[in-house]
Order: structure tokens, then sequence, then C-alpha cells
């Protein structure tokens, strides 16, 4: 029997980087009993769920997104009893966990990939995807790229064999067409499953499938292979199974990281009646400032396309599947001053402008750590301070580049880092996240913008998301209301609707420096407006200015 539930549907969801959420025994590295101490926090935030990105023992790479054993802790996080430990105090407050499972790849100092490229007969050979080069091995066998910024193959050792890896060198790609990795996949799920954990977060799912052929393509331009590697022939039968076989069996929810997948791929990964997926993460409308998907490749913001985005994620799953909301996570640079939101003047209402944009759309709400607090980019001046392994591919490729200055000006900005230095609990030297140096810079606006502040004073947006997540806890139109974008094309104003038979929720937010004026408010009573970010409502909205009504 299937013994799957909805819950996921109720979840706001809390997403936690461990290196950066809060230090618990001081080595300037985040861990699990750090972020035991601030459950109460997230509790009082609200969030019923957390995503905790990836604590499995790792060499670290990927910041654990190369995993080397899929049944530990990683030990500078803590241990299996910490993890245990902090299961059950976050099950005791009512917030669910789900773990960040990456099984696109393994890391390369994985048993199985260390015994794998040992031995040509090794039963783990073919856990791998292993070709013969060309030109005697010299060259990789084809001419795919990855998604960091290299080719896709790496040699193994000066032999004539190279193995696939869409990321960085030591993460290998598996081979899902050996069923034995499928059956390896199935029991790691059983796992952590059995130990209690709620669902998984699954690490770029739709790269698990590829096509066979493993031929050149051409034109060779950014991601070259990718028809051959993006939602590949076998994806939905290989999610299937895997739902039939485990995630079923269990009260669970999964949520795909699906990179670059189109409008029909969304709708095939989604549809409860396929059991696949719950939901999954469309990146169209993060991707809205940029072209082809690539972050490199700058494009100025435009409200109306940040809406049209959403909306068309929101119109093509109507019906049909669920869709994930969220404006940051740990590859994102921070949200304060993107998507229309400002720094400075009006900085906190332009946050709250943005944050009721996406919150209330039909879908499960992410919050990423600190984007409840409204943290702001690194401000990176130098490649010395950032850590990524993807921005430090990026600039050798760059280095070779005319204009490198103002392209790694662009890097700067643009670094996965931004995302994960320390998170900002108070303005002492380490911003209270550790008592040493911590390994990636702190933040140099902690003296104001930090937990603490915005715990003390009551405006802060911390409080107003605290009012969309009560909001949206205690009323069912916003999980099973019909949506409705309002005027589209305006270009200051990001609103929509929400209706459930009689009851209805209107979302009205400027993105406006100016005052101005909303026509559609017009028909509207401001006594039935339940939250917002300024006190008076006139006939103009004031710069940023949030009126969410209800209507009953
Ligand atoms: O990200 C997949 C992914 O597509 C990103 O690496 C993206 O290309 C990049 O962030 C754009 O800047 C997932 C994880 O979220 C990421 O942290 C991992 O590095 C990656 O998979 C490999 O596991």
């Amino acid at each position: 029997m299937n013994k799957k539930t909805n819950w996921f549907k109720d979840a706001i969801i809390y997403q936690i980087y461990p290196r950066s959420f809060c230090d618990g025994n001081n080595d300037g590295l985040g861990d699990i009993p750090g972020i035991i101490s601030k459950l109460d926090y997230l509790k009082e935030l609200g969030v019923n769920c957390v995503w905790l990105s990836p604590v499995y023992d790792s060499p670290q790479c990927d910041n654990g997104y190369d995993i080397s054993n899929y049944r530990d802790i990683y030990p500078p996080f803590g241990t299996l009893d910490d993890f245990k430990k902090m299961l059950s105090e976050m099950h005791k407050r009512g917030i669910r966990l789900i773990m960040d499972l990456v099984v696109n790849h393994t890391s390369s100092e994985h048993v199985w990939f260390k015994s794998a490229i040992s031995d040509k007969n090794s039963p783990y050979r073919d856990y791998y995807i292993i070709r013969k080069g060309k030109k005697n091995g010299k060259k990789p066998p084809n001419n795919w790229q990855g998604f960091f910024g290299e080719g896709a193959w790496s040699r193994i050792g000066d032999s004539e064999d190279w193995y696939l890896r869409l990321f960085a060198k030591g993460q290998p790609d598996l081979n899902w067409e050996n069923p034995k990795v499928r059956e390896e996949v199935k029991d790691i799920l059983r796992y952590w499953l059995d130990m209690g954990v709620d669902g998984f977060r699954c690490d770029v799912i739709n790269l698990i499938s590829k096509k066979q052929d493993f031929k050149s393509r051409f034109p060779a331009i950014a991601l070259t292979g990718k028809d051959a590697y993006i939602t590949g022939p076998r994806l939905h039968e290989f999610l299937h199974e895997l739902n039939v076989d485990v995630l079923s069996h269990y009260d669970c929810m999964t949520v795909g990281e699906t990179v670059l997948a189109t409008k029909k791929e969304n709708i095939l990964l989604t549809d409860p009646k396929r059991e696949e997926l719950d939901m999954i993460f469309n990146f169209s409308h993060t991707d809205s400032d940029n072209f082809f998907g690539v972050k490199y490749f700058y494009r100025k913001f435009k409200l109306t396309r940040f809406k049209r985005r959403l909306n068309n994620q929101q119109e093509n799953l109507k019906g049909r599947g669920w869709n994930s909301l969220f404006i940051e996570n740990h590859d994102q640079r921070r949200s304060v001053g993107r998507f229309g939101s400002v720094l400075g003047e009006y900085e906190t209402q332009s946050s709250e402008a943005l944050a009721a944009s996406y919150f209330l759309l039909q879908g499960t709400p992410f919050i990423y750590e600190g984007q409840e607090i409204g943290m702001r980019n690194a401000e990176f001046k130098s490649l010395d301070e950032i850590d990524d392994v993807e921005s430090h591919n990026i600039a050798k490729i760059l280095s070779k580049f005319p204009f490198k200055k103002k392209f790694m000006n662009l890097l700067y900005e643009v670094s996965r880092d931004n995302a994960r230095t320390p998170m900002l609990w108070d303005d002492s030297e380490y911003a209270g996240f550790s008592i040493v140096k911590p390994w990636l810079r702190v933040n140099p606006s902690k003296d104001v913008i930090n937990v603490k502040n915005a715990l003390s004073n009551k405006d802060s947006l911390f409080y107003f998301y605290k009012k969309l997540i009560e909001f949206k806890k205690n009323n069912k139109v916003i999980r099973d209301g019909e949506f409705k974008m309002i005027a589209i094309n305006n270009p200051y104003f990001f609103a929509y609707e929400r209706t459930l038979n009689n009851e209805k929720v209107v979302v009205v937010a400027s993105f406006s420096k100016k005052e101005r004026k909303f026509a559609y408010s017009n028909k509207l009573n401001s006594n039935d407006i339940v939250i917002s970010n300024y006190e008076n409502h006139g006939e103009r909205f004031k710069p940023f200015e949030v009126r969410i009504y209800h209507i009953k």
C-alpha cells in the first residue's frame, strides 16, 4: 500500500547549509551540534521542515556534494549519534527533516570508485561511466562539457580509459543503466528513511539517465552534450522505480533539482499519477537575469520577465503537479538587491515586496538560511576570499581571456560563495557563528544585519516572513486555491490572486521607489488588508509597499 500522504503541501521548508549555519565546537566550520543549538530559532520563525544540504562523509571537493560514504557523517560535522539527536530534537518541535540525496555521482574517494579504477575486473567498474579515450586514450571519448566550465571526462591515470563527471573531477557520475547501482541507491534511501528522515531533495536528479551513444555533439557550445544527459531517455523509468520500490513505502516527500528541464518534462516529473517526484525546482525565474540559464551571461533584470516566468511555472503545473517556491539557495547569490529588490534605502521594504511575491504562490515555499534576515552578498574583492570549486574553475578559464578584470568582478558578484558566508547571528567578531575565524569570511554587514537585531525589531524582515508563514499555515486558500496573476505587463507591481470558493487572497507588491497607483486595488477594501509593511494605506502605494488582502 502506498504510505505517502500529502504533507509536503503544508510544508514550509528552511534550507540549512551545514558548513555555514552554526559552529558548535569552535573549529571554524558549522556542524550538527551547532544546528541543534538553533532549532528554537527555527521554531520561532515558524517553519515546519528543514532541508539539510549534505552532511555525509566526504572529502568536500564540492562541500559535501561529493559523497564518499552514504551511511555516515562527515566527522567535522559530528557523528551519527549527533545526527539522530538532531532528528529527534527537530521532530519534538514539529519540524521534519529532508536530506540532500546526491546520487547522480559519488566522490572519487568512494570505495566503489577506488575499486573501479584500480582494477579493470572490479565488480564496481560498471558502477561508473568509463570509456576508452580517442587517440590511443590521450583524448577524451567525446566533446561533452560539464557544469563547472570543464570537459566532462577525466583520464584514469595514464591508462586509455576516461570516466564521465559532469561536475568536478572528484565527482564521477554513476552508471544508472546498471541495475546494481539502482539497488544500492534504494538501500541508501531505506537506510535514512528507516532512521526517521522525512524525505529527500534530489540533487541534479534529471541528469541520472544518459543517452548511450556517447558521440560528440556539434556545434560545440555551452554544455555540449546536454541533449544526451539532461532528462535522458530512462529518467522517468528510474524515478518511478525508486518511488514504487522504496519511497511509496514511507510517508516521505521528494523535491527534485531539475536543471534546465522543459515545461513538458516538469509536468511528467510531478504528475502524481506517474509516481515520480512530489515537486521540482524550476529555475526559470532565477535565470530571468541571465541568458541560456548561465549566470555569467548576465542580463538586465526586468520585473515583467520575472513575473512571466513565474506565471508560466504556475500555469504549467496547474491541476497537474506541485510547485516549489524559492528565490535563494546555496548555489544562488543573495536575493537582496536582486529580482527588483534594492540595497540601501528601502532595503527591508523591497525584500518584503519580493517575499510576498513568491511566498503565497501555489506550491511549497522554501527559505534559505539568512534570507529571512536579509543577508546580503559577500562583496568579494579577490579570488583568495572564495572557496567554491565552481568559481575557481571558471576563474581559470577567465584568466585566458582579455578584459579579465571585468569578468572577475562579475565572478565575485555571482559566485556561489555569496550564499555560503557564515550565518549572521549577532554583531560579535565572527557574528556569533563561531569564536574562531570561520572557513569563509564573515559578511561585513554583520554589525547591522544579524539575527539578534532582527529579533529585537518588530518591523524586521524576519517578522514579515513569520507573518507570511503563519498566514500560509492557517489558510487553506493558499494551499488549495486557484492562482491568477494580475496585470502581468505592469512593470511596477507584482500582483496575484488565490481563490477558493468564496474566499480570496489578493497580494499586491509595489517594486517602485516612487509612490504609485495600482488601478486594480481601487476595487479592494483596505479593511481587508491582513499583512502589510506600512501602517496607513492611501490611494497610492508607498515605495515597495505590500498589501495582502483577505476577502471572505
Ligand atoms: O547543483 C547543480 C547545478 O546545476 C549547479 O551546479 C549549477 O550549475 C551552478 O550552481 C550554477 O552556478 C547541484 C548542487 O546544488 C550544487 O551545489 C552542486 O555543486 C552540484 O549539484 C553537484 O552536485
